[in-house]
């Protein structure tokens, strides 16, 4: 039975604690990337990177301007459709989030941005390579990935001066994304004396490419590129096989993902797909790559698609400029955050330049053996 000291002990201890959460500075982290639709193992990669600095960062304990932080992470599904992009996005601004990380994909991180800009809230997409998402002038666009000015450039030069392609043909899936990186590869390839033989449109929800890709096989292409994501390019290679088109498939790092082995079915041969993630780390940074993914493993239960860890740390960039600033206030820390700085990421150094996008940025060159992704260069 409880006597009257332990009562009022008790009711102490209640109000000690009251007082403290009291002084807890909650920070609203908003998350926006596709968890439903083809590309949502995607999305649930995205997310679950923020999810793990969140609760890092919460275990750990981080104090801004003097309180102790409790971060809170509101991710949205925007199905990867620039529509529901704008729509998520204006969700979390009215639910005042302190700082969006997202959106994975370019078509719906491009729209999505006028809506943080105008309510002056700091966005890191980890993911949407598109250059045109930072050459809108607005100063709450940040990305800590490479463009597809870099990517699709460096994908175009290498199919020609490395893959040795004669004669190389072009699908894209319409999206701003996948048209963007297949304009630069076409770029990439004209610029290396190479020899582009055809170029065909699909969308990110088809599924039969019979057409597109009859068209190509008169043209007798050694190297197809696709523009777009792993779930269009695992049915296209199903579909070259039974068409009997033995091209090399380069992609970007839309289709770069560990999925895409199986989003194939068996069906891609060993060295046929090349392709380029948008950063990388190099020498003593493996190591923290390899950690990382490991912890994730653990943590989900999953291994890492292609960019978790890059909304890891646009998660952790973006609270140490906070804590820097001393304050979550968007219009406090914003400026901080932009001045970063040689910030150690398990995806690399990260700066920022005056548009917002990430300094020497890396890109990351693999094929697949055996069904896995297997690493080739770190290209800057
Ligand atoms: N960068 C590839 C996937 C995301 C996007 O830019 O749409």
């Amino acid at each position: 039975m409880k006597n009257k000291f332990t009562l009022l002990a008790g009711a102490a201890l209640a109000a000690l604690s009251v007082s403290a959460a009291a002084q807890d500075l909650v920070v609203k982290i908003g998350h926006v990337g596709p968890t439903s639709g083809a590309i949502a193992h995607l999305g649930k990669d995205n997310e679950n990177g923020a999810r793990m600095a969140i609760d890092e960062l919460n275990a750990k304990g981080v104090t801004i301007g003097g309180k102790k932080a409790k971060f809170e992470l509101l991710a949205e599904d925007d199905a990867a459709d620039p529509k529901q992009g704008t729509a998520a996005a204006q969700k979390l601004v009215d639910a005042k989030v302190n700082g969006i990380i997202g959106h994975l994909n370019s078509g719906t991180t491009i729209p999505a941005s006028k809506i943080y800009s105008d309510a002056g809230v700091p966005q890191i997409s980890p993911s949407a390579t598109n250059p045109k998402y930072t050459r809108n002038g607005y100063k709450t666009a940040f990305r800590v990935v490479a463009d597809d000015v870099h990517l699709g450039g460096t994908l175009g030069k290498y199919s020609v001066t490395t893959l040795k392609g004669k004669s190389i043909a072009v699908i894209d899936d319409r999206t701003a994304y996948g048209q963007g990186v297949a304009d630069e590869f076409e770029k990439g390839v004209k610029a290396a004396g190479g020899k582009l033989v055809g170029r065909e449109f699909t969308t990110d929800k088809a599924t039969d490419f019979t057409a597109i890709l009859t068209n190509l096989k008169a043209k007798k292409p050694d190297v197809v590129f696709f523009g777009g994501m792993d779930a269009v390019a695992g049915p296209i290679l199903r579909q070259m096989k039974q068409l009997g088109i033995e091209a090399k498939l380069v992609g970007g790092d839309g289709i770069c993902t560990g999925e895409l082995p199986k989003l194939a079915a068996g069906t891609m041969a060993d060295a046929q797909v090349y392709c380029a993630e948008a950063g990388g780390v190099e020498g003593a940074g493996k190591k923290g790559m390899e950690d990382f993914k490991a912890a994730f493993k653990k943590k989900f239960n999953a291994d890492v698609q292609i960019y978790a860890p890059y909304v890891y740390d646009a998660v952790n960039v973006m609270v140490a400029a906070m804590v820097k600033a001393g304050s979550s206030d968007p219009a406090k820390y914003l400026p901080v955050l932009a001045k970063t700085e040689g910030y150690k990421g398990v995806t690399g150094t990260i700066g920022f330049d005056n548009k917002g996008d990430i300094k020497n940025g890396a890109l990351t060159l693999y094929t697949y053996k055996a069904g896995n992704r297997e690493q080739l260069a770190v290209i800057r």
